[in-house]
């Protein structure tokens, strides 16, 4: 009796800190396909996100009090990087949300794929592994519902169309 408490107990436990825990630098967080350089799917880490240039944008969101700084890859560089030549970009989030971002966005807003949040690697239960921010403050056009359903958090895969 008092062991299956125990053991729910940690069951729980366990559940939550794996929501809460940070992802390793090495473990695959990021799927791309479709139209790159590769002709296999590239699984990308931590790592290789931040062996490119990181990039932050210090912003209000209608998910966060006051100004948030989140840094990243510059989402531009990340589909250079694989070789992209498609015009959109269809985001998979770990929830099943779905979003499609013209890759024009990209350049033209200086959209990144964050990882950090406040200087701190976001948790899948605070919107990470890794997140989709527009400069909504730098570019006050882009605080309406159009772009606030292009930022897919949590994002899991990307496939180039
Ligand atoms: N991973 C993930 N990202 C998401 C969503 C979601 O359900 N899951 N909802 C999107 C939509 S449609 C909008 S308008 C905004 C705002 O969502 P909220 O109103 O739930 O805060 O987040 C976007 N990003
Ligand atoms: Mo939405």
């Amino acid at each position: 009796m008092f062991k299956s408490v125990r053991f729910v107990l940690a069951a729980v436990a366990a559940g939550l800190f794996f929501l809460s825990a940070p992802v390793s630098a090495s473990e695959v967080i990021l799927t791309v396909d479709g139209k790159i350089g590769s002709s296999r799917p590239v699984d990308m880490s931590i790592e290789d996100l931040e062996a490119l240039e990181p990039k932050t944008i210090v912003t209000k969101t209608p998910w966060h009090e006051g100004d948030t700084t989140f840094e990243g890859v510059l989402f531009a560089d990340l589909i250079d990087h694989l070789g992209a030549t498609g015009e959109t970009l269809s985001v998979a989030a770990l929830n099943n949300y779905y979003s499609e971002i013209p890759v024009e966005d990209l350049r033209r807003f200086g959209v990144i794929l964050a990882y950090k949040q406040d200087g701190a690697y976001m948790p899948v239960s605070d919107k990470g592994p890794l997140f989709v921010v527009y400069p909504f403050d730098e570019h006050p056009e882009l605080q309406n519902e159009v772009y606030y359903a292009r930022s897919a958090w949590q994002v899991r895969s990307i496939t180039v169309e």
